[in-house]
């Protein structure tokens, strides 16, 4: 089983500021949680974060070429603008785990659209970092 998780614009500056929304774990902090987790269920896990929509785009293409068997994307503000990284999702075909840190829908309206949900297998929204555990064990037991 090999996952990517694939974070998009300012997800590298948790930790540094808006701790009320994001908290005060950090990016490494999150990778770090992640990495524990996946070599404790022996899961092979990369990590990829970008404020590039396109680079996030090359990712998700990457991913196919290299077989990934799931992805878990927080595309952060792109989730709500992004065609592009629902067109590069649908093209790949690898089921992918939308997350979101915080409770988007309890934000505002422009938070509470979301592109990517409409190809997502599941969206996991406000339950903070374990979020990312979340997906990633659906992904494997799925
Ligand atoms: O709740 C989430 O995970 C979001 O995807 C985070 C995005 C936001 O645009 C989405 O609406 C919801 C933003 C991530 C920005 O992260 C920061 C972290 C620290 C300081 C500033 C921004």
């Amino acid at each position: 089983m090999k996952i990517l998780v694939l974070n998009g614009p300012n997800l590298n500056m948790l930790g540094v500021r808006e701790p009320d929304i994001y908290g005060r774990s950090t990016y490494t902090d999150l990778i770090n949680m992640i990495k524990d987790h996946c070599d404790s269920k022996g899961i092979e896990v990369s990590f990829k974060q970008s404020n590039h929509e396109g680079d996030l785009v090359d990712y998700i293409q990457q991913a196919y070429f290299e077989k990934y068997d799931g992805i878990v994307i927080n595309p952060g503000a792109y989730t709500h603008t992004s065609v592009a990284l629902l067109d590069a999702l649908k093209a790949v075909s690898i089921p992918a785990v939308e997350v979101h840190i915080s409770d988007v829908d309890a934000r505002e309206e422009f938070r509470q659209i979301s592109y990517v949900s409409k190809i997502a297998v599941k969206t996991i929204k406000g339950h903070g970092f374990d979020g990312y555990i979340e997906a990633v064990d659906f992904l494997s037991e799925r």
